[in-house]
């Protein structure tokens, strides 16, 4: 091959390197939300942040999140997830658990027992109750989201979205204490950087 012929391969080569996507401007939503029942007891009284919609379709996480009961108790007590997620209902009990939801989807998985393991998709966005026919006093949520982009409050009241893709967006709130699930807080996200909170919730 001569020099010439050497020159053309590589030049050839180099316009043919595939090129990288051209990477999706994202910004960081960040701040701190003031709710007196969570400063009670920022653990009962847990805050979910989220974003009200985004464009796009988002997938499911490929392996079920697990919700379990444990001496008579759901772990974790609060799950979010997208829609179309699959989540895995597990009795850890030696004695018989039963799980239903009476709102959202509206389902009921029977009674089993010890070890066993039920499953449902969830499909309609929002809030859905899941509880225990046998045991009253057994309760849990399922936060169905149209979006990945949120997160749950620290202690101290300051949250985290990442990687959210530019734009303007409203967010959301959810918890068991708070009375107006519609009020929102506008959020302009920078293509780098952060757009910064500050949510008085009611
Ligand atoms: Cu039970």
């Amino acid at each position: 091959m001569t020099c010439r012929q050497s020159l053309i391969v590589a030049a050839s080569f180099f316009l043919l390197a595939p090129v990288p996507a051209f990477p999706q401007e994202a910004g960081t939503i960040t701040g701190k939300i003031e709710n007196r029942w969570h400063s009670r007891d920022p653990e009962k009284y847990a805050i979910l942040v989220y974003v009200a919609e985004a464009p796009g379709d988002f997938q499911p996480p490929a392996t079920p999140p697990v919700v379990d009961q444990i001496e008579k108790v759901y772990v974790p007590h609060v799950l979010a997830v997208v829609r179309g997620t699959t989540v895995t209902f597990r009795n850890s009990d030696s004695i018989e658990h039963n799980t239903f939801s009476p709102s959202g989807d509206g389902f009921d998985l029977g009674n089993w027992m010890q070890g066993e393991e039920r499953q449902h998709q969830f499909e309609k966005l929002g809030v859905h109750a899941i509880l225990c026919k046998l045991h009253p006093e057994m309760s849990a949520f399922v936060i169905i989201l149209q979006n990945p982009y949120f997160a749950w409050v620290d202690k101290d009241g300051s949250f985290t979205i990442p990687n959210v893709p530019a734009g303007s967006y409203e967010l959301k709130v959810w918890g068991e204490k708070i009375k107006d699930l519609d009020q929102t807080e506008s959020v302009e996200v920078p293509g780098s950087g952060a757009a910064t909170v500050e949510w008085d919730v009611r």
